[in-house]
């Protein structure tokens, strides 16, 4: 039994920040006044955002997952330390919205973003996805009750009946179907789009410590590490980033080669 006068919410502290393995947890401090941020129940629901310089779009982001999932979820940033401030602007959304933000204090890489997220996320379900409104975010709430009614992981496809790319440079979309050419081959894995970085999982599978999150493919190392659980491809259309710039670099390509190579010997 905890101590007397300690319910939930009631005369809450202002949070303090939570110290974290690399990151920390960034709260507002005069949200718990207004009680708009300390729900009676944890969110079911953690939308995990990776950020690298993402002023532009973020703030759309987030208000059209409000109106996506209205209530019971919370948007976890995890911001690299942008030079543009992303962080700060993300602390500013939290006065408004339901937004937490991990902020580390240098370039660590969007895998090892996306795993941070879910160690400091509440919800069973986590969903992940750019902060460049790539990836729909009306799409959500299909991912959210695919992995409700039964998934593991619902990876929202591309490359499935009824997905698609639209404004995508050729050599984007290039890159993009020699890296899913190269899963399926040598991985020999099923799913369609299994480089998608937008999908949703519970939480727990991206607790595994054996997942090291190198480079952007996280989505290839859960599957890999999950073979035989329920996998779904929800079909949807990715469009080219709507502000800033592509943070995908050579490095990230070398990293997906090294952790093909990796997965092949490591893995099942
Ligand atoms: N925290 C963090 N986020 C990153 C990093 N690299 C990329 N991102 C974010 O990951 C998402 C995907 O990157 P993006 O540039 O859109 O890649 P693209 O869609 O393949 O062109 C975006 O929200 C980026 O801001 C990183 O090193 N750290
Ligand atoms: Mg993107």
């Amino acid at each position: 039994m905890g101590p007397a006068g300690k319910a939930p919410g009631a005369g809450a502290a202002v949070p303090e920040p939570v110290g974290h393995p690399r990151g920390r947890i960034f709260e507002d401090p005069d949200a718990s006044s207004r009680g708009r941020l300390v729900p009676d129940r944890l969110p079911d629901v953690s939308v995990v955002v990776p950020t690298y310089n993402e002023r532009d779009t973020l703030p759309e982001l987030v208000q059209a997952l409000h109106r996506a999932l209205g209530e019971g979820y919370e948007v976890v940033v995890v911001d690299d330390s942008s030079p543009d401030g992303t962080a700060d602007l993300a602390r500013e959304l939290a006065r408004s919205y339901p937004v937490r933000v991990v902020q580390r204090p240098g370039r660590h890489g969007l895998g090892s973003a996306v795993l941070e997220g879910a160690r400091a996320a509440s919800g069973s379900v986590v969903v992940v996805m750019d902060a460049d409104l790539s990836h729909p975010p009306d799409a959500v709430p299909r991912l959210v009750e695919t992995v409700r009614s039964g998934a593991d992981v619902a990876v929202g496809s591309r490359y499935a009946p009824g997905g698609g790319i639209r404004a995508w440079p050729l050599h984007r979309r290039l890159m993009s179907r020699v890296a899913v050419v190269l899963a399926r081959w040598w991985l020999r894995e099923k799913v369609q789009d299994p480089v998608s970085g937008f999908f949703a999982v519970r939480r727990e599978l991206l607790l595994d410590p054996h997942l090291h999150g190198l480079g952007y493919k996280i989505l290839l190392e859960v599957l890999r590490r999950n073979r035989g659980r329920r996998v779904v491809e929800v079909p949807y259309v990715f469009t080219d980033r709507r502000g800033g710039r592509s943070k995908l670099r050579p490095r990230e390509v070398w990293d997906y080669l090294r952790l093909l190579w990796r997965l092949r010997r490591t893995g099942p």
